[in-house]
This record gives structure tokens, C-alpha cells and sequence, in this order.
């Protein structure tokens, strides 16, 4: 047999060459079905066929009537003729404004595949002639990621080494999820995983009698088979119902305060804030009621249950992806810390048991094969989410992570692998900042609206049309995804395009072809597999077998938090990362106003709090136009649920 890999999870490839066709892996229990679609012929029409050029930016250069972009015609070119102008125009910037003029962030999901994976090899690229301006951390977790090393420990330590599925199913009495566990982004994971196993647990869990308690604006995001309770808040206002759940547990006498004393640091400094001590309002359940909407009794009596019962508390990624998006986690953590139960089998706390697969996966743990993207040298660089302050505010200050830096002002955009006029919050703002630089490169394997937003559009090929090695992290598989169909019209791969390109040379392909690497990044990663108990064959014999299964492997059950008390400072208050430093979030966690919510001065005018939340027939925007994605909308529209009282309101 042989196999692909998406996002979506592992295939195989049956048919005949003629017409192969994708079906899900065998065993895999609850395959995702996105990834069946991804050979459907009759998308062709919108795959980039040819190197595209911008008519006004071909005909009068860089930075020529860059407010047309994406309202203009392209001109189909050569690859010759696109590959020099491309080289031409990066050593321009280079030369007239230095390296720090290029953004090559190319943040996005681009394919599975751990070689062809587009964004590395721009980064790669751009370290090997010098350096660009690059991002931090990802719109998934932009404010979880940076706080919480600050609280507890990394977010990748705290999300691979999650409480198991299997751990919860034996031992957890009290699920309570802000959130949910939405079976939707449960079946994703980065990389291609290969069973998919969230539903059966949360089955598990329910029929050995968990209670579920599911906080948050839709009922329909957590399905455990049986009933389960809801709790309907106000979107953005979780942190207060948490402040309210460790006030009563402070007022009940129900505090863990030996976990307290013997694991943490700073608790004094929070009850102040949660009392009322330090800024004279008590963060009781009436308090919080008035915020979320949430009956003060129904914290009173859940707070007491959760003190009674091994509780697991969970919270989607959303929450903090949102402003002020540290609090929630930062006060989930704090509210399992005053229960006392991290550490214990089925207790603590969990980060996004819905948000992807592998978070609560019992497989082995290891940094699987990656291509190394070289030294970045360049000091400057954005918070993710930033692009469009970065584009309009050239030497603008901004803060992060108790730092002051600076805006760079940016020539020339790289894109690839990813599709910023799908994924950023602000389309119009984006547009009137995409207007900025002199010049934008994207690789494209479809006319996105970002493709069609660039000057220089180069033909992207997909996963279906290259070989790569398909590995998602905890995911216990390794594939050979091989070629299942040509490449399409002129497209060509991100390392074909890059190793053409003259420059960087020796520096970017150090002498290998895209076998080459394939085997060398497999070869690198057989040491790490092996220390986390992993045998991996030889890279021919994975050729061979297509697939290798190390499901069986389990990882070490670790319990650092509750072993090793933290060393005082150390987690109490954010420490400071290079650039000047600035004033930042006080201390404990708090309730602050975020910039949009319901109980806001402008809610006579703006009523309704629109969420935007991960689609289910679709990975982001990939594959919108399969059949699969389309079957989800009315009149070719995505569709939005609203409250029976709001939707009779109107
Ligand atoms: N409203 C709203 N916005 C959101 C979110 C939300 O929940 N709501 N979620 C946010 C989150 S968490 C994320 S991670 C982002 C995701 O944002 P993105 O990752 O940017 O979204 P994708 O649609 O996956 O974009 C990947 C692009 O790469 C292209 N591509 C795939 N493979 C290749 C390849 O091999 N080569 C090249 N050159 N291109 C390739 C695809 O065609 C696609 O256009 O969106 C964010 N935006
Ligand atoms: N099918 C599919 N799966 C995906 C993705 C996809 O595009 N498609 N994207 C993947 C990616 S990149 C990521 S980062 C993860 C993201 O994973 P998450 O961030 O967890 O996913 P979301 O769907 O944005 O939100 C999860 C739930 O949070 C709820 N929610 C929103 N705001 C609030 C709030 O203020 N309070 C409470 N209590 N609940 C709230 C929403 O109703 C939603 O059901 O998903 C991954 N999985
Ligand atoms: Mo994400």
C-alpha cells in the first residue's frame, strides 16, 4: 500500500495510477473526511497554472500602483523570466535598504509534509543570503504561548505532556470545559495524524460516569454521547466566572492551600485581588454574575463540586485569542492550583483538549524530522498577529512581552504556505497596510485572495504531486507520503523554486537534492525516536513499508509540577525579553474589560457579539472549494448559528 498525509490525517491511496483515489487510513476509528477530497479535478480551474505577474508592477516596477493590488489583471510570464525577476528585486532591497526591509514571516499551515513545508524553506532560504524579518509565535496561541512560561512552564510541555485521554477516561469524575471539546478541530492535527481517537474518549469518559460540564456561547461544541450540562456565558468573559469559582472556594474554606504552599508562589498577592484587599471590589459570584450572565448559585454549587470530585479543567485555545487573551489562562491555571489536584491522575488542568488532536494523545513523544532553517541573525521581528500595524507603522513602537521594539519598514513581502487575507482580524486594515511595500511574492498552489493580492505569483505544486515524509507530533506514525499524481501545468515545489534561485547556493541546498534531505532530516531523527523508546527502521525500509506504527509505544507519564516546587520569582511575574523594558500586566491574574463585549458602553449600537471560530468542513481556508466545504453553506455562503431569542428578535 502506499500513503499521503494531510492535516486532516493519513490516507492511503488506492485506485489505479490512472485514477487514484484516497481513502482513510485502515484502524483509523474516526477519520476526518476533508482529506478525502483533496483530488478532486474539479478545483483545477483555480490551481496557479503559470508564473503571474501584475500588470502595472511588470510594466512600471516595484512599488508601481500598489493600491490596485488585488483589483488589477495578471500577465503570465516564463519561469525564466519570473525567477529573475523575483532575484532582482530581492537584491534590490537588500542593496538599497538592507535585509531588515524583507518580511518572510510566511506564516501558515501550508501541507503536511515535513520537508516541503513551504513556510521552512522561505525562512531557510532567506537565513542562507542573510536574514529577514521574521514572526513570533502563531495565531493559534499568540498570548498563551508567551504567558505562560511566566505561570507554569512551556506551552509545548504543557500541551504534549497533557493529562492522557486514557488517563481521564479511568480517573476524572468532573470535566469542566471553557470551551468545549469540539469534535470539529479535535480531528486536526499539523503533520498528518493517523488515529483519531477524541470522540471514543469523551465516549469513554461519559459512560464511566464523568460529568461534563460545558461553559461557553454554543451548547453544541463538546458530544460525549450522553447528555452533558451547559453553562451559556457571555463570549470574553470566562476569566470572571474563574475569579468567582476561586472566590468561593476561598469563602468555603475549600482551599487546597498545602498545594498551595508546597508548589507555587504569589498566592498572597492574588487573594488581595480576589478579596478585594488591593482594589476594593470582592470578585464574588454576584460580582461575576453581573459580568458573564452566569446565575451567581450555579458557581457556588459548581465550585463546590469541583473541591468534591477529581476534577479536570479545560479550556479552548479561543479564549485566549482574544484581548486580554492572557487572563483565562493564567487564571485556569490558577483556579486548578487552589483545587490542588495538578498532578493527580484525571486532575489539574488541560490546554485545548478540543483543539487539536494530539493534545491528550498517549503516544510517544519526539521532535520528528524537520528541515533545519539555519540562524536568523536579524533583531527585528513582529508578534504574529501584527502585520498590518507593522505595514502602516514603520518605526511605530509596540510592546511585547515586557519589551519596547520597533516597527521595521518593510519593501518587500514573502509569502508562502499560508493565506493572510483569510486568516488575519482585519481584512480592510490589512488591505489598506498590503498597499505598503514596493513589492509581495507569494507561492500559491490556488488564486487565493492573497495570490491575487501579490505582484509576483509563483505556481505552487500540492502534497498529491511530491514526496515528502507525512509525521505528526504524538500522532505514533511515520509515513512515506508518496507522489500520487503529476505535478500540475508549470507548478513546481518551494525547494525547486528556492535551489534555482542563485544566491544562496551551497548555503541553502548544502549539495542535497529534495531526496537527499529527505533522508538526511529521517536519519536525524532516529536518535530522538530512539531515546523516546521509538525503534525506527532505515530510511529504505520505510520506503518500503510506506508507513511505520509505533502506536503501541506509550509515552512516560510525567508529573513535574507536582514533584518540583518552583523556585520563588521564578513564576510570580513575567520576566522581561530583550528590547527596552516597558510596564506590563500586574501581577495575579484579573478580570480586565476586553476591547469587545457585550456588557460594553457600545452595545445599544453593536447587540450581538459575533463569533468566528475554526470551521468544520475545512482546514482555514484549504479546500473551501471541495464539494465537502461547499455541502456546508447556504447559496454558497458559510452559515451562522444565532440564539433562538436573538434570531426571533429579528
Ligand atoms: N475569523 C477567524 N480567523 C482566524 C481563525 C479563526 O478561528 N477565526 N483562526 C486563526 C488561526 S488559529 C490560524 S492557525 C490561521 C490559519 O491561517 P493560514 O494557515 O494562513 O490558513 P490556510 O488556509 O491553512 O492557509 C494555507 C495556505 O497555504 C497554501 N498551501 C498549502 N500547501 C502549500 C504548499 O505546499 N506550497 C505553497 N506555496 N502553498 C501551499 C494553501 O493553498 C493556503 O492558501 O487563521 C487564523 N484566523
Ligand atoms: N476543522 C478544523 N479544525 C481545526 C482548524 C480548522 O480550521 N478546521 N484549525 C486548527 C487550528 S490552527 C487551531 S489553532 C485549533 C483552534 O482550536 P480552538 O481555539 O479551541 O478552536 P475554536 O473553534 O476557535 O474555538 C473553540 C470553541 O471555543 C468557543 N468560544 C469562543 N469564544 C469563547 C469564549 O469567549 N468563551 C468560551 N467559553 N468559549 C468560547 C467557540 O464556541 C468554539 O466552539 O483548531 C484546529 N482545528
Ligand atoms: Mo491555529
Amino acid at each position: 500500500m502506499r500513503y499521503t498525509a494531510a492535516h486532516w490525517g493519513i490516507y492511503e491511496i488506492a485506485g489505479t495510477d490512472a485514477a487514484p483515489r484516497l481513502q482513510a487510513l485502515s484502524g483509523d476509528p474516526d477519520p476526518s473526511p476533508i482529506g478525502l477530497f483533496q483530488l478532486h479535478d474539479d478545483v483545477t480551474a483555480l490551481r496557479v497554472r503559470r508564473p503571474a505577474v501584475r500588470r502595472s508592477w511588470l510594466e512600471g516596477g516595484p512599488g508601481n500602483a500598489t493600491a490596485q493590488r488585488g483589483g488589477e489583471d495578471f500577465v503570465e510570464v516564463e519561469w525564466e523570466q519570473a525567477a529573475a525577476l523575483v532575484a532582482t528585486e530581492i537584491s534590490r532591497v537588500r542593496q538599497a535598504h538592507g535585509n531588515s526591509a524583507i518580511f518572510a514571516g510566511s506564516y501558515g499551515w501550508s501541507s503536511a509534509g515535513r520537508f516541503h513545508h513551504v513556510p521552512g524553506l522561505v525562512h531557510r532560504f532567506f537565513n542562507a543570503i542573510g536574514s529577514f524579518v521574521r514572526h513570533t509565535d502563531s495565531y493559534s496561541l499568540g498570548a498563551g504561548r508567551v504567558v505562560l512560561p511566566h505561570i507554569v512552564g512551556s506551552l509545548e510541555d504543557m500541551t504534549s505532556g497533557a493529562t492522557s485521554r486514557q488517563v481521564m477516561a479511568q480517573a476524572t469524575d468532573l470535566f469542566v470545559t471553557f470551551g468545549g471539546v469540539p469534535a470539529k478541530n479535535a480531528r486536526v492535527s499539523a503533520g498528518g495524524p493517523g488515529s483519531h481517537r477524541v470522540r471514543e474518549a469523551l465516549q469513554a469518559m461519559a459512560r464511566r460516569g464523568t460529568r461534563f460540564v460545558n461553559i461557553g456561547p454554543v451548547r453544541d461544541n463538546l458530544e460525549t454521547g450522553a447528555a452533558h450540562e451547559w453553562v451559556q456565558i457571555r463570549p470574553n468573559t470566562d476569566t470572571a466566572m474563574m475569579l468567582a469559582l476561586a472566590f468561593e472556594l476561598h469563602r468555603s474554606g475549600k482551599v487546597d492551600t498545602v498545594f498551595l504552599a508546597r508548589c507555587t508562589v504569589g498566592y498572597e498577592r492574588f487573594l488581595a485581588y480576589l478579596t478585594g484587599a488591593s482594589d476594593g471590589i470582592a470578585k464574588t459570584p454576584e460580582w461575576a454574575s453581573g459580568i458573564t450572565g452566569v446565575a451567581a448559585a450555579t458557581m457556588v454549587q459548581l465550585a463546590s463540586d469541583m473541591a468534591a470530585h477529581r476534577t479536570m479543567l479545560n479550556i479552548a485555545w479561543a479564549l485566549q485569542r482574544a484581548s486580554h487573551g492572557e487572563q483565562p489562562f493564567w487564571m485556569l491555571i490558577t483556579l486548578a492550583a487552589m483545587l490542588g489536584q495538578i498532578g493527580v491522575p484525571g486532575g489539574g488542568f488541560g490546554l485545548g483538549y478540543g483543539a487539536m488532536n494530539s493534545v491528550g494523545s498517549a503516544h510517544a513523544r519526539f521532535a520528528g524530522p524537520t528541515l533545519p532553517q539555519g540562524e536568523n541573525l536579524m533583531r527585528n521581528f513582529i508578534p504574529v498577529a501584527r502585520i498590518a500595524d507593522m505595514l502602516l507603522n514603520p518605526g511605530g513602537r509596540f510592546t511585547y512581552n515586557g519589551g519596547i521594539h520597533a516597527y521595521p519598514d518593510i519593501r518587500l513581502v514573502y509569502w508562502a504556505g499560508g493565506n493572510p487575507f483569510h486568516h488575519h482580524q482585519d481584512l480592510n486594515r490589512l488591505q489598506r497596510a498590503w498597499a505598503k511595500p514596493d513589492t509581495i511574492v507569494v507561492h500559491e498552489q490556488f488564486w487565493t485572495p492573497t495570490a491575487k493580492r501579490a505582484d509576483i505569483v509563483l505556481p505552487a505544486t500540492t502534497a498529491m504531486e511530491r514526496r515528502d515524509i507525512g509525521y505528526a507530533s504524538l500522532g505514533g506514525y511515520m509515513v512515506a507520503m508518496d507522489q500520487v499524481t503529476r505535478p500540475l501545468a508549470e507548478s513546481r515545489d518551494g525547494y525547486s523554486i528556492f535551489t534555482e534561485r542563485r544566491g544562496a547556493g551551497e548555503r541553502f541546498t548544502e549539495g542535497r537534492d529534495a531526496d537527499g534531505w529527505l533522508r538526511r532530516m529521517y536519519e536525524d531523527c532516529i536518535p530522538r525516536a530512539a531515546r523516546a523508546g521509538v525503534t525506527l527502521p532505515s530510511y529504505d525500509v520505510l520506503q518500503q513499508a510506506g508507513i511505520i506504527d509505533y502506536t503501541e509505544v506509550a509515552a512516560p507519564t510525567r508529573r513535574r509540577i507536582r514533584s518540583s516546587p518552583p523556585s520563588a520569582g521564578s513564576r510570580s511575574s513575567p520576566k522581561r525579553s530583550q528590547g527596552s523594558a516597558c510596564p506590563i500586566a500586574p501581577a495575579p491574574p484579573v478580570w480586565r474589560e476586553p476591547a469587545e463585549w457585550l456588557g460594553a458602553a457600545a452595545t445599544a449600537r453593536f447587540p450581538l457579539h459575533m463569533i468566528s471560530d475554526q470551521p468544520s468542513r475545512r482546514l482555514h481556508s484549504q479546500l473551501d472549494h471541495r464539494p465537502h466545504s461547499q455541502a456546508g453553506k447556504t447559496h454558497g455562503r458559510e452559515r451562522v448559528t444565532i440564539s433562538p431569542a436573538d434570531a426571533a428578535a429579528r
